[in-house]
């Protein structure tokens, strides 16, 4: 890196995180046991964050997939949702990756927001679109999006933004907490148990899920790279990991700690009856036909 981006990237991570209200969520946990925040409402303010981003010009780009059936059924409201509350005031830049470019919604976007399409092919098994999201991902970072930001979200497109998804959730390396597993116990986490896969693991940290993850690009491609690699190393082996992408995401997260966690109500599943401490609903799991988006 020349020394010019050196010191930027350096401004850059500047940390708030010393201004966190550790105790103002005391029927849940606000750090890890490796001193990571995790992020609920109440906890941050959030005007600090966004003035602090604003002045060192962070710029985020936003990955999502739709491929598919998905493009139709989920990604007008994805964006348009986003439009309203994903990090409002920072340059933002969609990256859409689809089979179809010319279905891709117009929509009129705010200041310094700006949308492109990156055109992949559609694989017959949708394991292996999931899966193959991590290549994808990796190949633009090194190509086009380490011109343009220094953040990157990746998202699952069925799901609706329903609050603010702002600047505190920027950081290193980000892993969301799974809104159906945040409470249970370690053994009934879902990992990948079977020893012949690389995504083996007996225990873990929490129980992450793979519909958010995010960071500075270094971090990201990083987790990319490893995640597609063990997935093409279980190919050849002829298996797969149970949840697929997301069991060689906590596999990582479990080497690699992130540096920041995002509580569920960063992407909540609204069927879940227990929602007391959801204070805000910031992201939403969109309703899924499955029988008719995963029949072909
Ligand atoms: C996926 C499953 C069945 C049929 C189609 C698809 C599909 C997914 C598709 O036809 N087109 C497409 O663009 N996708 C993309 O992959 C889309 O962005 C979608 O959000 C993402 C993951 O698929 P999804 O959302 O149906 O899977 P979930 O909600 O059960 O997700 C969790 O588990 C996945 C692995 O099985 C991933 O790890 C995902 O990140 C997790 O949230
Ligand atoms: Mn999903």
């Amino acid at each position: 890196i020349l020394p010019a981006a050196e010191e930027k990237l350096l401004r850059q991570r500047i940390n708030l995180d010393h201004t966190l209200n550790f105790g103002a969520r005391p029927l849940v946990q606000t750090m890890s046991p490796w001193k990571a925040p995790i992020l609920w409402e109440g906890m941050f303010d959030p005007d600090l964050y966004d003035q602090k981003h604003i002045q060192n010009e962070s710029s985020v780009a936003l990955t999502v997939f739709a491929v598919g059936r998905y493009l139709d059924a989920y990604l007008n409201t994805f964006l348009t949702s986003a439009e309203k509350h994903f990090m409002l005031g920072l340059q933002v830049t969609y990256y859409v990756f689809t089979d179809q470019p010319e279905k891709v919604p117009t929509i009129k976007f705010g200041p310094r927001r700006s949308l492109k399409v990156i055109q992949v092919q559609k694989y017959s098994r949708w394991q292996d679109i999931s899966m193959m999201r991590m290549k994808m991902i990796s190949d633009a970072i090194e190509s086009e999006i380490h011109h343009n930001c220094n953040y990157i979200f990746c998202f699952d497109v069925d799901q609706v933004f329903k609050g603010r998804f702002g600047s505190e959730a920027l950081g290193d390396s980000v892993a969301l907490l799974h809104a159906w597993y945040y409470k249970r116990p370690k053994q009934s986490f879902t990992y990948d148990r079977n020893p012949k896969s690389k995504a083996f693991m007996e225990t873990g940290d929490y129980y992450y899920h793979a519909a958010i993850f995010g960071g500075v690009l270094e971090h990201v491609k990083d987790l990319a790279d490893y995640c597609f690699l063990n997935i093409m190393e279980d190919k050849l082996n002829n298996v797969e990991a149970l949840w697929h992408d997301e069991s060689h995401l906590n596999k990582y997260f479990w080497l690699h700690k992130p540096s920041r966690l995002i509580s569920p109500e960063y992407c909540w599943d609204p069927v879940i009856a227990e929602n007391q401490d959801i204070n805000v609903t910031r992201l939403v799991w969109a309703s899924k036909n499955y029988k008719e988006l995963r029949t072909r």
